[in-house]
C-alpha cells in the first residue's frame, strides 16, 4: 500500500534507441551500459523498489535478449512473497496479430494483468532516464489532489524542448494543455528560456486508464505521449507533479537538485556519465540511501601496475599496465597494456587496448581488441570512414567491432 492504495507499476522498456546507435545495434536501449556496473534500467527498477513498489511489469520488444539476461540476474525478487516480482513481459499478441505498436498500446495489450491484479493506481515509468525518484511522493501527491492522472514534469531548455512532451499548467498544477514534442514550444510562465516536459512518467486511476487506452485502440491510437495524455486533460484532472518538490535521501549538496537525464543521444549519454565522476560529482553512483542496484558481480579486483590514474571510475577486474587513464570509465575486466593513452572515454567490458594505443573522446563498447599503436579520436575524418562519430565528434565503436 502506497498512499492507502494498492499500486502496479508498468516500467516500458522497448524503446528501439535509435539515435544511441551503435550502443543499441545488439541491445535495446534500456540494456545499455551505463558507469562502472550499472545498466540504464537499473535507475527506474531501484526508484520503484526503493520506493516499496514491488509489483512490477517490465514490458520488452526490441532485442530485449540482454535486458532479460540482466534482470534475470540482477532483479530476482523473493518466491516468498506472491506480490513482489518484477516480470518480463514480452508482446505475446493477447489482443491480435501485432507487436507493441507504442507506449500506450504496451500497457494495452497487457491489460489482463491489470485486471487480475486490481490495483487501485497503476503506474506507467520509461525506462530510459537517469535519475533518483522516491515515486511514493509523486502516487501521494495524486491521491491528495484527487487527480484522475498524474504527470511527472520538470523544466528543460526551451531549445530541447521539440524533444519532449510540453505541458501548460493553471495556477493549480493541473494541466491544462499536452502536446507532444511541439515544434515551437511556449515558455513556462516566469521562465522565458524553459518549459514544462514531461518525464514520461505516469500515475493513473485504474478506472481512467483502462477506459482511455479501449478508446485510444478503437481510435488507432497507441502512444501515451501523443494520444492518451493530450485528450485527457479537458475531461479528467490531469496534474503535473513538480519533480523539484521530490525529495530523496542521502543526496549530498554538491550533486545537480533534480538530477534527471533522458539519455537518448550519444552526447547526452556520454555526459551523464561523466556527470557521474570527480570528486563533487553532479550525479553521485554512491548513495547508501537510496542505492541503485546492478547485477551481482564476482569479477577479481582491479590490478594497476605503475598505472597513472587521473579521476577515473575503474571496474572490477581491470588490468592497467603502464598507462594513463584519465577522466575515463573503464567498466570490467577491460585490459589497458602499456604506453597506452586513454582520456575522456568510455571502455566497455572486456575490451583489450593494445600497447601504445591512444583513445580520446571516444565509446568503446564492449569485446573489442584495440590493436597497438592504434588512435581513435585524433583524426574525426579518418575515424568517420571505420567508425560511428557522433555530431559533436565523439567517436563510438559498437560491440565486437574491432577483433583480431
Ligand atoms: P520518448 O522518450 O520519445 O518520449 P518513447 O520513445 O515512446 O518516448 O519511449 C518512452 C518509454 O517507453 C521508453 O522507456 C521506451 O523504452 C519505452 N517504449 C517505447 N516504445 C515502446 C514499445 N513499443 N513497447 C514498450 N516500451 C516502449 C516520452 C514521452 C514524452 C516525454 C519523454 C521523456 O512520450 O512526452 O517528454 O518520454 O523522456
Amino acid at each position: 500500500m502506497i498512499a492507502g492504495k494498492t499500486v502496479l507499476a508498468f516500467v516500458m522498456a522497448g524503446g528501439e534507441g535509435t539515435r544511441l546507435h551503435p550502443l543499441t545495434a545488439e541491445r535495446s536501449k534500456p540494456a545499455v551500459p551505463f558507469n562502472g556496473r550499472h545498466r540504464i534500467i537499473d535507475f527506474a527498477l531501484s526508484n520503484l523498489i526503493n520506493s516499496k513498489i514491488y509489483s512490477v511489469y517490465l514490458l520488452v520488444q526490441y532485442k530485449s535478449q540482454s535486458l532479460i539476461e540482466h534482470v534475470r540476474r540482477t532483479w530476482v525478487m523473493s518466491p516468498l512473497m506472491p506480490n513482489h516480482f518484477i516480470t518480463v513481459v514480452p508482446p505475446q499478441m493477447q489482443r491480435g496479430p501485432e507487436w507493441f505498436q507504442g507506449t500506450a498500446d504496451s500497457v494495452y495489450q497487457n491489460m489482463h494483468l491489470i485486471q487480475s491484479m486490481k490495483p487501485d493506481l497503476v503506474i506507467v515509468f520509461g525506462a530510459d532516464h537517469v535519475y533518483r525518484m522516491d515515486v511514493r511522493q509523486m502516487i501521494q501527491f495524486h491521491v491528495d489532489n484527487q487527480a484522475d492522472a498524474t504527470v511527472a514534469a520538470l523544466p528543460v531548455p526551451l531549445s530541447q524542448a521539440s524533444s519532449f512532451g510540453i505541458l501548460k499548467t493553471d495556477g493549480s498544477g493541473r494541466i491544462r494543455d499536452f502536446q507532444e514534442k511541439p515544434e515551437q514550444a511556449e515558455p513556462m510562465p516566469g521562465r522565458a528560456d524553459h518549459a514544462l516536459a514531461s518525464m514520461g512518467n505516469y500515475v493513473f486511476s485504474t478506472d481512467l486508464l483502462m477506459d482511455s487506452l479501449e478508446k485510444a485502440h478503437a481510435n488507432g491510437q497507441h502512444d501515451f505521449g501523443k494520444h492518451v495524455l493530450p485528450t485527457l486533460t479537458d475531461s479528467h484532472r490531469v496534474m503535473a507533479y513538480d519533480f523539484a518538490t521530490n525529495k530523496v535521501p542521502g543526496v549530498h549538496d554538491y550533486e545537480e537538485a533534480g538530477y534527471w537525464r533522458d539519455v537518448g543521444t550519444i552526447e547526452s549519454y556520454y555526459d551523464s556519465n561523466f556527470d557521474t565522476l570527480g570528486e563533487q560529482p553532479r550525479f553521485s553512483m554512491h548513495n547508501a540511501q537510496w542505492p541503485i542496484q546492478a547485477s551481482p558481480d564476482h569479477t577479481e579486483a582491479a590490478q594497476l601496475y605503475d598505472a597513472t590514474i587521473k579521476g577515473a571510475s575503474i571496474g572490477a577486474g581491470v588490468h592497467v599496465r603502464r598507462a594513463v587513464i584519465e577522466r575515463s570509465l573503464l567498466r570490467r575486466s577491460v585490459h589497458v597494456d602499456s604506453h597506452a593513452e586513454v582520456v575522456g572515454s568510455i571502455v566497455m567490458d572486456r575490451t583489450h587496448i593494445g600497447e601504445g594505443a591512444r583513445i580520446r573522446r571516444a565509446i568503446i563498447d564492449s569485446d573489442n581488441v584495440i590493436p597497438p599503436g592504434m588512435r581513435i579520436g585524433y583524426d574525426l575524418e579518418e575515424d568517420r570512414r571505420r567508425f560511428h562519430v557522433s555530431e559533436s565528434g565523439i567517436v563510438v565503436i559498437g560491440k565486437g567491432q574491432l577483433r583480431p
